[in-house]
């Protein structure tokens, strides 16, 4: 059975495209009340009139970057004093940046950024919002992890390393969140057709479309409907975990492309 997210606040970050916009959108349809927050202004703004024009409600929205303590104080402290509470956090916020191997060659500033966005991003979040989570007696942490945090390959080293970090966290607060009542999921997709390999290959449009050629990758919205999902059980009710594929890929590297 669906509950509705009618009463409950979610907080989405990355949500100014992507994941984070489709997921932002379907828990807006959903009933919850939103409050966005991303680095891109302009992606925020389309947001909350795409929000507003589906729903009839506007969202919350502020600029956020979830590598800056101060940044992140701010938006929580905004959320807080619009709604006065908080139901579910959807961590979103994440990059992968680079296809170095771990060699003379690599970018160590793409590896800083990877794991300050993806690993402390996300625990700076959460530490800030857990105290709300379990206070509002039905909170919910939902985590974008990924299939890289369950399979190195070749070139990801550091990006799967930030992907195993976050199952990690997941694990680790679904013990320490035991006896709350707070449900801790982790949504981990394979390949998804977004601005992922654009910013990966550090704008390349072309090089991040041939990533994506010959085959069906997942969308953005097909990760949002398993965070709906998960975000409109019963508040009893955990999901731990779904891993989403697109048909046509099997595992890191195997990938059923037309003609191939
Ligand atoms: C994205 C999946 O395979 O590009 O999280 O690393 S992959």
């Amino acid at each position: 059975m669906a509950i509705s997210g009618a009463g409950k606040v979610a907080v989405v970050t990355g949500a100014s495209a992507g994941i984070g916009y489709s997921t932002a959108v379907g828990l807006a349809e959903a009933g919850f009340q939103l409050a966005v927050g991303a680095r891109r202004k302009d992606g925020l703004v389309k947001l909350v009139e795409d929000i507003q024009r589906r729903t009839g409600v506007k969202p919350f929205a502020e600029s956020l970057d979830v590598t800056d303590k101060e940044s992140v104080d701010a938006f929580v402290k905004g959320v807080v004093s619009e709604y006065g509470k908080v139901n579910v956090l959807v961590n979103n916020a994440g990059k992968a940046l680079g296809v170095d191997y771990i060699d003379e060659r690599a970018n160590e500033d793409d590896w800083e950024v990877m794991l300050d966005t993806n690993v402390l991003g996300l625990l700076r979040m959460t530490k800030r919002l857990v105290p709300y989570l379990v206070e509002s007696g039905d909170g919910h942490i939902i985590n974008l992890g990924s299939t890289a945090g369950h399979e190195a390959y070749a070139g990801g080293g550091v990006y799967c390393a930030t992907k195993f970090g976050v199952r990690a966290i997941t694990g680790a607060l679904r013990q320490e969140l035991l006896g709350k009542p707070v449900r801790v999921t982790s949504i981990d997709p394979g390949m998804v057709e977004t601005e992922f390999s654009v910013v990966r290959f550090h704008g390349d449009t072309e090089r991040a479309s041939r990533v994506y050629e010959g085959f069906r990758p997942l969308t953005a919205e097909d990760v949002a409907d398993c965070i709906v999902f998960a975000a409109t059980r019963p508040a009893h009710v955990n999901i731990d975990n779904i891993i989403l594929k697109s048909v046509d890929q099997a595992d890191a590297t195997r990938v059923a492309r037309k003609g191939q």
